[in-house]
């Protein structure tokens, strides 16, 4: 027999649903959290204590069942009672044009037509049944017209409303969206699997098929999914608006999150701009997209054009470059970094990725190797996405010739000779010839001379390269006895250019402590910690001195690092060299260090859109010269936004939060109030 339950408790719970529920959708769907996590989880635990004290209270919407379920034996199919379509595919400006006048045409119109334009998501195509606002069933699209149900895994996901937040919704509402895994999970998860010792995931898109497919819906409660809805299917009783985009922000209010880089197009024109704009950010987005997918914004529109076979006519999707491709590996190079580090480099036939072509991917190690199972000879999926090092991610084994060879790794380094050693604990070997090591000399010397550290101009890679393989230079500080007699005989080097070369070395002895210390190569001592250490201790003979103990008193110095730096500072040729540099006229002024020199200490500022004047990294250098963290994303913790022209979705939500907004002007005007020369 069940308990009956008392008024109060049944109030209760459904008060706390109330809450948990608001909670999530202001976390999940809107990306404003309003409720502190202490305070989330003492009322789910009143929930699941009321819940077990009277079991009846447990019903399908309650915020308790998204941990998951028994498993399940096999999934049951289910059909769609209106089938789910798929979309025609553009691949260029021109076929887009002729979508737009296809369209025109059968309406027989000359006017511009609307469209709402969206991300196309890389992931899982997925129906939801709403009946009186309550999630009844979900369903995978499978091929359109038969799906399989799985309503216990889709319940696990916080994005998807287990109930609709209004009163007012459809009696039989189905909504249509995409399940993915936004690339931050599809990372941290891949690491979590890598550390115990399993493959991972190819992409963020297998990742979300292969959580959504377990029939134990509590191992898909542990993945990191997110429901983005972009459609209805079917509705009964109740009315929906006439134009798409109203459509979907109906869909937001009651409880879905849609893409936030949704926008309207008032004509085929705009269409264009949004899809190069888009393209720019495809690769700082959180998720992958494959394209952007235009609609005829007014549904009766949308009506009157009606279907071929399986795909509408009022909507197409307007594909980017694929970031995966299919090639061969024709061989394995190793290459020798600036510490040492040998790392395995693919040669590719050569293959069309991600906008360019590719012929060399990173295997990052020897565990990576071993990992994918590579052999040379294999047919392999290669992927570049934005400006990352294209990757190896997986081997197509059916496709492995008779002849593949296993991938060797050298014992002696492959430039030097030296032998190569393993860390214990680390995945990477690394050259033992240190600064014996020409490749190892050339990374430091380029290192040396990049842009964030001491930014010689005109010092290529190619020139160090001749100058090292020449004889003519031998480490960071040889750079300031060059002289312009051999400069001018190396390769496309005239007398004008050798020229300006040492100019822009004179012109690098005036430095920074900061850029100084990244400049010298210590291994974990990135920009940010080259700043820290700096700070802290005010000059380089403090740093010099300082033992492993008063490193990690800096702010983000750890022991490994502190371990590296007290390393670094041991070594008498390290000295010999940087004693070489101050002799050769390295300066730079002393670090100020007065409380008053960090405004912005403790806030933490956003930099969206074009900047005009500044470069992004110098607006960021100063900001951070002031003390401020600069962030990618907008929180409720950001201080202060500042916006170029082009800025999307970070500033409407600065907006939503009421945060300072500045634009680049504003920004420059601050700075130059603080002190800082622009
Ligand atoms: O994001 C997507 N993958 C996506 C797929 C977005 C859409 O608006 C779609 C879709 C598939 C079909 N619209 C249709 C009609």
């Amino acid at each position: 027999m069940t308990k009956s339950i008392p008024q109060e408790k049944q109030q209760r719970a459904e008060k706390l649903h109330e809450i948990l529920n608001h909670a999530n959708y202001q976390y999940y769907v809107l990306d404003t959290p309003d409720l502190p996590d202490a305070e989330y989880d003492r009322c789910l635990r009143e929930l699941q204590a009321l819940e077990s004290e009277y079991p009846a209270l447990i019903t399908s919407d309650s915020p308790t069942q998204r941990v998951g379920a028994e498993p399940l034996a096999a999934f049951t199919q289910i059909r769609h009672e209106m089938p789910m379509l798929s979309l025609d595919n553009a691949f260029n400006d021109e076929e887009m044009e002729d979508f737009d006048r296809r369209i025109r045409d059968r309406l027989n119109s000359s006017e511009p037509v609307e469209y709402a334009c969206e991300p196309k998501l890389d992931g899982i195509a997925v129906s939801l049944l709403y009946r009186n606002g309550i999630l009844e069933r979900a369903a995978t699209r499978g091929d359109g017209t038969v799906g399989e149900d799985i309503t216990q895994n889709v319940r696990t996901i916080y994005s998807v409303p287990l109930k609709l937040l209004a009163e007012d919704v459809p009696a039989l509402l189905e909504v249509r969206g995409e399940i993915y895994m936004p690339k931050a999970g599809f990372n941290a998860l891949n690491e979590r699997a890598r550390e115990v010792g399993e493959k991972g995931f190819v992409n963020p898109r297998n990742a979300a098929a292969g959580s959504l497919r377990q029939l134990d819906s509590r191992i898909t409660a542990q993945r990191p999914l997110e429901l983005c809805v972009y459609s209805v299917g079917v509705v009964e009783g109740g009315e929906l608006p006439e134009r798409h985009s109203a459509v979907l922000e109906l869909l937001n209010r009651w409880g879905f999150r849609i893409n936030s880089e949704m926008a309207v197009a008032k004509n085929i024109g705009e269409c264009l701009e949004y899809y190069r704009s888009l393209g720019e950010k495809r690769a700082q987005l959180p998720y992958d997209i494959d394209g952007i997918v235009f609609k005829v914004n007014s549904i009766p529109l949308q009506r009157r054009l009606g279907f071929v076979a399986r795909a509408p006519r009022w909507a197409t999707a307007y594909k980017f470059p694929a970031q995966e491709e299919m090639t061969r590996l024709l061989d394995v190079e190793f290459q020798v970094g600036r510490t040492g580090a040998v790392t395995p480099v693919a040669r590719l036939e050569p293959v069309f990725v991600g906008g360019v072509t590719v012929s060399n991917a990173t295997l990052h190690n020897r565990d990576e190797i071993a990992r994918l199972g590579v052999k040379v000879g294999d047919t392999v999926i290669i992927r570049r996405a934005g400006d990352v090092i294209p990757q190896v991610v997986s081997v197509v084994e059916s496709r492995r010739p008779d002849d593949a060879r296993d991938i060797e790794f050298p014992a002696h380094c492959p430039v030097c000779d030296s032998p190569v050693e393993a860390t214990p604990g680390e995945a990477v070997a690394r050259c033992s010839g240190g600064l014996i090591c020409s490749a190892q000399r050339k990374q430091a010397i380029k290192h040396f001379a990049s842009r964030k550290a001491l930014d010689i101009d005109g010092l290529g890679d190619k020139i160090v390269d001749q100058l090292v393989d020449e004889g003519l230079l031998n480490s960071v500080s040889g750079l300031y006895h060059l002289s312009l007699e051999p400069l001018m005989a190396l390769e496309r080097m005239g007398e004008k250019s050798a020229q300006n070369l040492l100019d822009a070395l004179e012109k690098s002895k005036s430095t920074t402590l900061p850029k100084f210390l990244y400049a010298l190569g210590i291994r974990e001592v990135g920009e940010a910690t080259a700043r820290n250490l700096a700070r802290h201790f005010g000059d380089l003979d403090h740093l010099m001195q300082a033992d492993s103990e008063a490193l990690q008193q800096v702010e983000d110095v750890g022991p490994v690092v502190a371990h590296y730096v007290a390393e670094f500072f041991e070594q008498p040729h390290n000295l010999e060299e940087i004693e070489a540099l101050k002799q050769a006229g390295i300066h730079w002024k002393a670090e100020v260090q007065e409380e008053g020199s960090q405004p912005l200490a403790g806030q933490t500022w956003v930099l969206t859109g074009k900047l005009e004047t500044l470069s992004r990294s110098e607006a960021k250098d100063y900001l951070q010269r002031l003390g401020a963290k600069v962030a990618g994303s907008v929180s409720a913790n950001t201080h202060t936004v500042v916006a170029g022209p082009g800025a999307g979705s970070k500033l409407n939500k600065a907006r939503e939060l009421e945060l300072p907004i500045l634009d680049e002007e504003a920004l420059m005007e601050m700075l130059r109030e603080q002190g800082i020369e622009i």
